[in-house]
């Protein structure tokens, strides 16, 4: 791994979608347009004053300088359409290796925006079929998107760019959380977390901190060669409608299914039609996450369009725990599909200790081959159980607006964190619903607790714009942190930039200081002024001068 001498390193940036561009279209996650307008007014990813005298077309950036000797200029190649990457497929991925191959002569390197739900299999693909590679190809992407206040995409993004730009790695990579990976070594192991993928079996070729360490010695190539990105012979290995009706035939009862990520698949309405035919027959299929860590949720459109088709959602189970469960459930007698169906959701809050909390094999369970029947455990058995289950189902419970004190008897310990260091008043903060945060706070849950991405309650309540859960947390004590006020002041900006007045008024009442000053040292009311945004500038006005606590905009 060589550092890149030229001073002016040309790159390609390749958006295919994902998370990173993501944004919010009736409450879950789309692929957003634009993403080279965004990182243009981002300092960090643009110095305007430089593309200027470089005279830069509109799709080119320059990255402010990271060496006084060297710069690096990237175009930002948008795709359309551009997809949650649980739709993409064999043919996606061979069109961005001849991307690569068509533009290999312009640029010193390529970085690939892609989602994280099939990066791996993105990376493992390019690097069989980039042949003769002799230049850095880095794929990145986020678990948040860059557009919100607290995410992982502008590290992510901006680490790819400057891996690309400086450095001479002759093979496919894959930039993530301060690491970079051999792109064929990784897998991602949690739906949630910044650090979602893990190179099991290979150590990464280098790690950032204040200095990059190199770690390994990578691939090397013949050179001399031009780079070829052949098509392979065989189609997408995706299973096609016809295998897919066959394989969901009677005697089969229930499946258990893998998805990506956060429980996403393929919208192929095709592949739906069949999913949904086969519930509708009564088949459970039930939704497990092949990550290690996260839970199935209907965060992405990709998510709902499994739930749409009748699959049951799985949760955090594993597909271990889930084909066993499935198992033992067809096994019993006397129940109905929908009794079969539900003691699968962690709506169960009361249910059979048997049933609570357990989500592959892609496995399937044939009617005629149940196996012996599961013995229902003993009492100690399914306290265990039930302690392990509480945390995840009074998170769903309490995200839903379903837990309530004669659900969640006194001496349920609700304050126990899940796999991603929630607590029950996170999920309600975050559902926005006051009455399940008025009964946990009365409960005595920590206001202040931080998840393991150093979010609070009240954070996601604001990010959510639940103002009575904002008033209710406020009055319970709940603070932003240092950090978060820090932060708020680039918010509050693209905030005034849109006229967004909620948004303003949930910060505002989160304790945030209007007058704080954004990345570039103006305020919202100097944005919304420039921007001509009256109503804002007068809303602002009227804010400043009021008591959060008693709110003038109830
Ligand atoms: N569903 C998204 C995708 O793979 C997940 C992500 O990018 N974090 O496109």
């Amino acid at each position: 791994m060589a550092r890149a001498l030229e001073p002016e390193r040309r790159l390609l940036a390749i958006y295919t979608g994902g998370t990173l561009g993501m944004r919010s279209e009736g409450g879950v996650l789309v692929p957003g347009r634009g993403l080279a307008a965004v990182l243009r007014t981002l300092p960090m990813f643009h110095d305007e004053a430089h593309a200027r005298t470089l005279g830069l077309p509109e799709d080119t950036l320059v990255l402010p300088p990271a060496s006084p000797d060297q710069r690096v200029i990237y175009t930002v190649l948008e795709w359309q359409p551009l997809f949650d990457s649980s739709d993409m497929t064999i043919t996606e991925w061979i069109q961005i290796a001849q991307t690569i191959e068509r533009h290999y002569g312009q640029y010193h390197g390529f970085v690939v925006v892609h989602g994280t739900d099939t990066m791996a299999f993105a990376a493992s693909v390019l690097s069989f079929v980039l042949e003769n590679l002799q230049k850095t190809v880095v794929l990145t992407g986020a678990q948040v998107p860059i557009h919100a206040l607290w995410n992982d995409g502008r590290e992510n993004l901006l680490g790819a760019l400057l891996m690309a730009g400086q450095y001479v790695v002759p093979e496919v990579c894959l930039f993530f959380q301060n690491q970079l990976f051999r792109g064929n070594r990784v897998t991602k192991v949690d739906s949630r977390r910044f650090a979602a993928f893990c190179s099991p079996n290979l150590p990464p070729l280098a790690v950032v901190g204040a200095d990059v360490t190199r770690k390994r010695a990578v691939s090397g190539q013949r050179a001399g060669r031009p780079v070829r990105a052949p098509a392979p012979r065989q189609g997408p290995p995706r299973p096609s409608r016809p295998q897919v009706r066959a394989f969901l035939q009677p005697p089969l009862k229930g499946v258990v299914m893998e998805t990506f990520g956060s429980g996403n698949g393929p919208t192929k309405p095709d592949l739906l039609r069949e999913l949904r035919a086969a519930a509708e027959r009564g088949l459970i299929i039930l939704n497990c996450t092949h990550c290690l860590q996260g839970t199935v949720t209907s965060g992405y459109a990709a998510g709902m369009a499994m739930e749409g088709a009748g699959v049951v959602s799985g949760f955090d189970m594993t597909s271990e725990a889930a084909m066993a469960k499935l198992s033992y459930v067809l096994g019993q007698p006397g129940l109905s599909l929908d009794s079969r169906k539900q003691v699968h959701t962690p709506r169960l809050w009361a249910q059979a200790p048997w049933a609570m909390g357990m989500g592959t094999p892609v496995g399937c369970v044939p009617g005629e081959a149940r196996g012996p029947r599961v013995p229902l455990p003993s009492a100690q058995e399914a306290d265990a159980v039930r302690d392990a289950a509480t945390p995840g189902l009074a998170c769903a419970a309490a995200r839903a607006g379903d837990l309530d004190a004669r659900a969640s008897p006194q001496g349920s310990d609700l304050s126990q964190e899940n796999f991603n260091g929630q607590t029950a008043l996170h999920a309600a903060a975050r559902g926005g619903h006051p009455e399940v945060v008025a009964m946990l706070l009365q409960r005595g849950l920590d206001v202040s607790a931080r998840d393991e991405d150093g979010l609070s309650p009240l954070l996601l309540a604001v990010k959510g714009r639940h103002q009575d859960v904002i008033g209710l947390l406020r009055a319970a004590g709940a603070c932003l942190s240092p950090q978060e006020l820090e932060e708020a002041g680039t918010e509050l900006c693209r905030l005034a930039s849109r006229a967004d007045l909620e948004g303003l008024q949930s910060w505002w009442r989160a304790g945030a200081d209007l007058g704080c000053p954004g990345y570039d040292g103006r305020s919202a009311l100097l944005v919304a002024e420039a921007a001509g945004h009256l109503e804002v500038v007068t809303f602002l006005q009227k804010l400043q001068g009021a008591d959060p606590v008693s709110p003038l905009f109830p």
